[in-house]
């Protein structure tokens, strides 16, 4: 199984000023504990949000990758990202789903991929043609490094222990939301 914060400061090497959405949640915890930066947007409390905002920001600026770091838990409650997102199809997404099987930061709810659903196989059905699903850091690795040098759209689903997060990045959300657009040149000063 493949550790989350492991796995996301490997992510955090890889990029140079690539813009990363994290969900709610553990997602966005090990984000900032992998390497606060201005290109970093930490979704606070609107679950499910990051996928549709990796999308918007993917087809605003195709030129450069755009990577959401979801949870299970969060896609699962607004599945119609998928569907959307495959659609559009924008070559420079990277979506990575971390798939703990269970609602980790309200206490360990299972969600429904502790029971029957495959959200690689909801991908594929959504339309989404560049699915991988891994369950070891390496086979992260290569999908992640495939993911950065070739078109996507890109879904990586990483079965991930359930270990919690313990770090917590700022909680205003207006200073995260200024911080990150002027990072992306979205002001003129
Ligand atoms: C609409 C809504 N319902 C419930 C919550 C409370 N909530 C915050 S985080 C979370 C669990 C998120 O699960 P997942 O995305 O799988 O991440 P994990 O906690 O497992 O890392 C829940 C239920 C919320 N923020 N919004």
């Amino acid at each position: 199984m493949i550790n989350r914060l492991r796995a996301t400061r490997f992510i955090v090497a890889q990029v140079h000023d690539e813009p990363i959405i994290a969900s709610l949640g553990n997602p966005k915890f090990d984000l900032f504990a992998a390497g606060d930066r201005p290109q970093n947007f930490y979704m606070w409390n609107s679950m499910g949000m990051a996928a549709s905002m990796g999308l918007g920001l993917a087809m605003a600026r195709p030129a450069q990758k755009v990577i959401v770091l979801d949870g299970d838990g969060a896609l699962l409650m607004n599945l119609n990202a998928l569907t959307t997102a495959a659609a559009r199809a924008p070559q420079n997404l990277i979506h990575v789903i971390w798939d703990n099987r269970q609602f980790a930061l309200t206490g360990g709810q299972p969600t429904h991929t502790a029971f029957r659903a495959d959200l690689a196989q909801l991908a594929r059905g959504a339309g989404f043609e560049r699915v991988v699903a891994v369950d070891t850091q390496e086979a992260f690795e290569q999908a992640f490094l495939q993911a950065m040098a070739t078109p996507g759209p890109w879904i990586i689903v990483a079965r991930v222990d359930d270990q919690q997060a313990t770090a917590r990045p700022p909680k205003s959300p207006t200073y995260i939301k200024h911080r990150f657009m002027q990072s992306l040149g979205a002001y003129d000063t």
